[in-house]
């Protein structure tokens, strides 16, 4: 895809903030600092439309952005980030649950985890979630210019078993730096898009 056009609709701190639209939603959830925010800009040819941090924990809100008018990508807020309050946690519960459970326009939620790490409980939940709802999974695994090109095989695999991953998932090595796995990424998200099953009645 050749991106033209995409703007940030809104930053959504609670429910009542969600957009309401009829374009199909493409979210993005992952542990903070996993590099989200790049992956995004990294895939929108843009800067710094989504903001990037190397302070972990920063982002508790929603964060949606239109592409070619045609469908929104959603920056969901981070887990995994131990230096937050009780009820920044449930705050933060709150939010996602709101927007995972109830959303209409969300079409697909993509994984994300860092290709050196191991994989978390927080991110096994999170797959274990989304399988729930969907037939088929898509994980990215970040920052692949971090580690060695010829270890990137066995990483893959590490969160593959980690992950517990199904004949039917994808799973993509990506790196918001050099942009390796982002034709990859793009193409999967485009049949997404294609065999799109949203279909959501707006009220004027
Ligand atoms: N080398 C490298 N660094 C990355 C990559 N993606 C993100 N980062 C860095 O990781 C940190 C967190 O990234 P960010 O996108 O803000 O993560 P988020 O919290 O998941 O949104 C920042 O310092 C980024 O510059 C990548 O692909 N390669
Ligand atoms: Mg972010």
């Amino acid at each position: 895809m050749n991106v033209t056009k995409a703007e940030m609709i809104i930053t959504a701190g609670m429910k009542s903030q969600f957009p309401e639209h009829n374009m199909p939603e493409i979210a993005f959830a992952g542990k903070s600092n996993v590099g989200k925010s790049s992956l995004l800009n990294a895939m929108l040819n843009r800067r710094s439309l989504a903001r990037t941090s190397s302070q972990p924990g920063k982002t508790q809100t929603i964060n949606f952005y239109s592409v070619q008018d045609t469908f929104m990508f959603v920056d969901l807020p981070g887990y995994g980030y131990a230096k937050v309050s009780k009820t920044e946690r449930e705050r933060w519960g709150k939010l996602i649950e709101g927007y995972l459970e109830k959303r209409e326009n969300l079409e697909k939620i993509i994984l994300l985890i860092d290709i050196r790490h191991e994989v978390g409980k927080n991110d096994k939940m999170m797959y274990d979630w989304i399988k729930h709802y969907h037939d088929e999974v898509i994980v990215v695994a970040t920052k692949m210019d971090k580690i060695k090109r010829s270890q990137v095989q066995k990483q893959l695999s590490v969160i593959r078993k980690g992950l517990g991953l199904s004949g039917n998932d994808k799973l993509i090595a990506f790196s918001s730096e050099t942009k390796q796995g982002k034709e990859e990424l793009w193409k999967v998200i485009e049949e997404c898009l294609a065999t799109e099953s949203v279909e959501v009645d707006v009220q004027e």
